[in-house]
This record gives structure tokens, sequence and C-alpha cells, in this order.
């Protein structure tokens, strides 16, 4: 039974909460103990807006038009997201002619959907608001539900909620951070309050079956880290590629206790290297900044445990963040175009998930002498040329 964390200042800067890792060695599912209000992580002032990333953008527009390429869609044929944020997948369903509808819980990513045009449901997707869709005659010719199902503490009202929307011949498409690349690539910092579970394929398939749902086929995706692109639907059915992937993790025993072993490990010494190499340089006197103040960042902040000051500020591109601080530490968020003038020695990437495009961004700050220190899934430090 998770612990239900309620308490109004989430919202203090020093706000501290508890975050446990609980493992089922019966079917593998991961999940932490602590469940904080969704109202406060998700509501009035969530800061996630998807578009903020091109390179997200564009994966999602890609998935789309795979969707569209795969199944045989009429014009006619409604698309229904779960967690749609700002829009930036239904856009180019929408383009492409298709009625949609978007559902999620947080004012600024709707109001944000609304101006583009793509008709949004302000609303968390529950069971109860799935019928009452249903009433209303919607129904969801592809179901989307994208790095959300990780979010939802009855995630089994979720799942039933998708089968009540859905037509009979209806497809969903769910993408989920996966808990081999999670482990394999040591992405501890991804684990923290907003996600509450930690799929494998082997706890998802007996979820979706519980609300007659079929896995029908998986793609592992290395989108956020690693994630799996899943195909679902009535119809049974897994394809070579589903069994092949599902072998893989019977052979590497995910519901057993020893998988997590060398994870612990690989935390321990990931932490203590780049603990290591961050005070080496400071201990050099060197000036040190962050760059992007994801969510994943705070569990990073709080495992690193860094003194007072060492990080100087976090960079963010978002301007929902700015002017703001980390949980925990109160490290205040700055716009990234505060860089050259501020041309710290080293910035520490915690959004190393987009290391690629951060770099590249900054090509001219590394070419002047500075370094990125990259701490997931090894910690290394790149130079420019
Ligand atoms: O599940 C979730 C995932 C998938 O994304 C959420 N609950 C919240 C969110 O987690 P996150 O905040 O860790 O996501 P990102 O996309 O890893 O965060 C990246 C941060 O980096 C954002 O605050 C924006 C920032 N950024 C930047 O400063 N410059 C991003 C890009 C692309 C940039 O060029």
């Amino acid at each position: 039974m998770a612990d239900r964390l309620e308490d109004s200042d989430c919202t203090d800067v020093s706000f501290r909460a508890p975050l446990t890792l609980c493992h089922c060695t019966i079917c593998g599912l991961c999940q932490i103990r602590e469940t904080v209000e969704p109202r406060i992580l998700f509501g009035a002032d969530y800061p996630y807006y998807s578009s903020v990333s091109p390179a997200l953008r564009a994966h999602f527009h890609d998935s789309a038009d795979t969707i569209m390429a795969r199944y045989p869609l009429c014009r006619e044929d409604r698309i229904v997201e779960a967690a749609s944020n700002d829009g930036y997948m239904l856009e180019r369903f929408s383009a492409a002619g298709h009625p949609v509808l978007g559902i999620d819980p947080a004012d600024g990513p709707v109001s944000e959907a609304r101006r583009k045009g793509i008709d949004t449901r302000h609303a968390f997707f529950t069971k109860a608001l799935a019928r009452e869709l249903s009433d209303e005659g919607i129904r969801a010719k592809v179901f989307l539900a994208n790095n959300v199902m990780a979010h939802v503490a009855d995630v089994n009202d979720f799942v039933s909620g998708i089968e009540a929307v859905l037509s009979d011949d209806g497809i969903v498409v769910i993408e989920v951070p996966y808990l081999l690349d999670l482990v394999d690539g040591c992405a501890f910092d991804t684990i923290y309050h907003q996600h509450l579970l930690y799929f494998s394929l082997t706890s998802l398939r007996p979820l979706l079956a519980r609300h007659g749902l079929c896995l029908n086929d998986a793609e592992r995706l290395r989108v956020h880290g690693g994630s799996l692109r899943l195909f679902v639907s009535r119809r049974s059915g897994q394809s070579p590629r589903l069994v092949g992937l599902l072998d893989e993790e019977t052979r590497r025993q995910v519901h057993s206790v020893a998988f997590h072993d060398r994870f612990l490990a690989g935390i321990d010494s990931l932490v203590q290297r780049t603990r290591d190499e961050v005070m080496r340089l400071r201990s050099a006197g060197k000036r040190i900044a962050g760059y992007g103040a994801a969510a994943k960042a705070t569990t990073l902040l709080h495992a690193l445990d860094l003194p007072d000051g060492t990080l100087e500020v976090i960079y963010d591109k978002s301007p929902w963040k700015h002017g703001r601080c980390m949980p925990g530490g109160g490290i205040r968020i700055c716009p990234p175009e505060r860089l050259p003038a501020d041309n710290p020695d080293s910035v520490l990437l915690l959004a190393w998930n987009l290391a690629n495009e951060i770099i590249g961004q900054n090509a001219a700050y590394l070419a002047d002498g500075g370094s990125f220190l990259i701490p997931v899934p090894v910690f290394r430090e790149v130079r420019g040329p």
C-alpha cells in the first residue's frame, strides 16, 4: 500500500519527501511507495511542455506518421490522447484531417493546446471520464498514452478507462520508460515522485489482459534514456518481435531480486564518480553550473548531495521555469542565454537524455574552453575540438 503525501507545502523549495522503490517478485513491477497528490504534481503549476524539445516533438510526429502508415485509418477515425500536454502529437493527426481529442490536467499545457486548435478536456483521464466520453458517443479508433501510465496511481482504473473508450477495432499505442533500460543505463534519477510505476513487458502484459486488452507488439526506443512503444488491441496475437523481447526478460529474470543488485551497485559508483569529479573541479577553484532543470534533476542532485553553492545556477530553456528554484536545494533556474556571459568552467548536464540537442546548441561555449559533465549512464566530460 503506497503512502499518500498531501502536504500542501510541497511548493516550498525546502520540502523533502521520502522516495522508496519497491519490487514485485511475482510480476517484476517496480513502484515507489509514496504517492504525492496528483493535483500537486500535475495541476496548475505543471511546468513541463512537451514541445520545448524539438527532438522530442520530432519523435512524436514520427510516431504519429508510423501509426498512420501502419494502420489503414479513415479520415473520420478519432484519435484520443491521455496526457496530451500542449498538443505536441495530436497536432500531427489533426493536420492529417482526423478528429482529435486531448485530455490533460495541467492548466498551462491545456491552454497552449487549445490555442493551437487542439480540442482538449482539462481533466485527468480516468474510467469515469472514459464512460462520460463514451456516453457522448466519443470512441477512439486510436488511443494514445505517452509517458503517462507510469504516473498514474490507480493504473487499473486508467487501463480499464482505455478499454471503455476504445472502439471495437481500435488500437492503443503507449510509450513508457523501460525498466531494462533504466537498470542497464543506470538511469536511477528517472525514479522520482511523478513516476510511480516502472514497467517491463512481463508486468505490462497481465495488467492489460486484466482489462480485456492484448499486448500485440512492442518496440524499443532510445527516447528518455530508453522506452517501449506498445501496440495493444482487443485482438489476441503477439508479434515475433514481442516474443523475442519477452524471452529476453525471462532470460534476465526481471522479476528476481538479483536483477536489481547490479543496478544498486551501479548507482553508488555513478554518484560517487560524479560527485568526486565535481568536487575536484571545485577544489581547483573552477566555477560550475547545471543545465536542464528536468524533473529527474531533483533525484540526481539529492543523491549527489553537493555542498550549497557548488552549482551557481541551472540553465533551462523552458520560460515556465525561469526565476524558480530546484526543489530541495533551492538552486535558481535561469535562461541558457546567460551562459556565454556567465562562462562557467564546466556545466553539469542534468538533462543528460537531451545531451546531443543541448551540446549542439552550445558549441560556441565548448569552443571557448568550457566543458559538459555528463553523469548518466557513465560519467564523461565533453570538451570542444
Ligand atoms: O514523464 C515525464 C517526462 C517524460 O518528462 C515527466 N513527468 C516530466 C518530464 O521529465 P523531465 O522534466 O525530466 O523531462 P526532460 O524532457 O528530460 O527535461 C528536460 C529539461 O531540459 C526541460 O526543463 C527543458 C530543458 N531543455 C533545455 O534547457 N534546453 C530542453 C532542451 C531540449 C533544451 O534544448
